[in-house]
């Protein structure tokens, strides 16, 4: 596999852009090796500069449910672009967008739409203050919710993945009322709500965690949660970026079956456009201004592009969709489970729903403790080799993998193919 356009790319890149990249996991700087550039993707496929061609599994990390480039989505995206991209003012698209969330999620009586996840966090942690007067959140370690200020504490995802969980620049005032948790570990969870309940306002907390890697709430986990916050008054926040509308259409809590008071949304609902909501119960939604005192704004929330995206992608995610979904990424995580066992490989897959991820270690991955135990060396070494045959996976331990409404079952048996031949010869 050649990538000379990539590498020139890439050197160009650097010289402008920090480490090349808009976004630090694209670097590949966990996997090793250079970023292959990517000049289109249709389907479930990418095809990058130098014309070498991916079976995709990182679908833009979540947006791209139905694959890249959907029919759908073009068509009614060019032609929204003729009546204009942009006015800054109310329109019946964000009337439409916000009945759609509010019709699928299960607590959501209200939504605001932002411009990306992180604002959507930055927003929902700024109400759950204003609504209960108190300054303290928890999350979890490995958590990531996106990098407001607050949220970079112990934070998975990038951050984790480039060692810096912890990032610099976070004045120690505001990392203060972060605390952190445990995930899957509710004697963790209780312990700090009791020593600090007069002075928490939300717990925030990923209902599937998909910035350790894949890791699926134990039972009993979620419903701990929201037993104890609704006990002491605090806010439970589902951030719901990746899992919303990807594990169902009502995301986690209606797979669960556990209502949270608020919920972060975010990739999907764009179908590729930048977009964040954050929602909740009425009277909570109505403490942000204009109707109430806590401020949030933005010049591009509720873009009509985006929310045009967003539209047509939500209205085709339909029930059968969800069935297909399931039935291919069973069969990919069975194939790839099978293919380590061939090859004697010590590995353990987590999944729910499309999103999944492979950890090379012969422990539960069920944290952030041992998420990190994997040996992500090894990690690198399958990530290239699975590249370099043609598969893109998520050039991070950290991340999930996804399956698309597009990834056929030829894509699904030549990624099992690859996986077996790289597995054979992993070091
Ligand atoms: P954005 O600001 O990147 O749109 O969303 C932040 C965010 C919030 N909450 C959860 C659960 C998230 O996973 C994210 C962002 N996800 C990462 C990948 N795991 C985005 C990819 C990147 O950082 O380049």
């Amino acid at each position: 596999m050649q990538t000379i356009q990539s590498q020139e790319l890439f050197r160009r890149a650097r010289d402008l852009i920090p480490g090349g990249v808009n976004s630090p996991v694209r670097a590949f700087k966990s996997v090793g090796g250079d970023p292959v550039f990517i000049r289109e993707a249709n389907g479930s496929h990418m095809i990058d500069v130098d014309g070498n061609e991916y079976i995709d599994y990182i679908g833009s990390w979540g947006p791209m449910i139905l694959g890249h480039a959907p029919s759908s989505v073009i068509a009614a995206v060019k032609e929204a672009m003729d009546r204009g991209t942009s006015y800054g003012a109310a329109t019946e698209l964000e009337v439409q967008m916000a009945q759609l969330i509010v019709d699928a999620v299960p607590s959501v009586d209200m939504v605001r739409l932002v411009s990306s996840g992180t604002e959507a966090v930055m927003s929902a942690i700024r109400l759950a203050r204003g609504f209960t007067g108190r300054d303290s959140i928890i999350k979890f370690e490995g958590g990531y919710h996106g990098h407001a200020d607050g949220l970079l504490v112990k934070a998975g995802s990038g951050a984790t993945t480039l060692g810096v969980p912890d990032s610099p620049g976070v004045p120690v005032s505001y990392a203060a009322h972060t605390l952190t948790a445990r995930y899957n570990d509710i004697d963790d969870v209780r312990g700090l709500v009791e020593a600090h309940m007069s002075d928490l306002a939300a717990v925030i907390v990923e209902p599937v965690a998909g910035n350790m890697g894949v890791i699926p709430p134990k039972p009993g986990f979620l419903e701990g949660l929201r037993e104890m916050t609704a006990r002491h008054g605090i806010l439970l926040i589902f951030d719901e970026v990746i899992t919303g509308f990807r594990v169902s259409r009502g995301g986690a809590q209606e797979l669960f079956g556990i209502n949270p008071d608020l919920t972060t949304l975010g990739k999907i609902i764009g179908g590729g456009f930048p977009i964040g909501a954050y929602g909740g119960r009425r009277e909570i939604m109505e403490q942000m201004a204009p109707v109430g005192p806590i401020y949030q704004a933005g010049t591009l929330s509720g873009n009509p592009i985006a929310v045009t995206a967003g539209i047509a992608t939500l209205n085709s995610l339909t029930y059968e969709l969800y069935r297909d979904l399931e039935g291919k990424a069973t069969r990919l995580a069975e194939g790839l489970s099978e293919a380590t066992r061939q090859a004697g490989v010590k590995a353990t897959l987590n999944r729910v729903g499309s999103m999944m991820t492979g950890f090379f270690t012969d422990t539960d991955v069920v944290d952030y403790e041992t998420a990190k135990s994997s040996d992500t060396a090894r990690f690198g070494r399958y990530f290239r080799g699975m590249l370099e045959r043609g598969v893109y996976l998520a050039p991070s331990q950290f991340e999930a993998a996804f399956v698309s409404a597009a990834h056929s079952p030829e894509d699904i048996d030549a990624t099992i193919t690859a996986a077996n031949e790289v597995l054979r010869e992993l070091e």
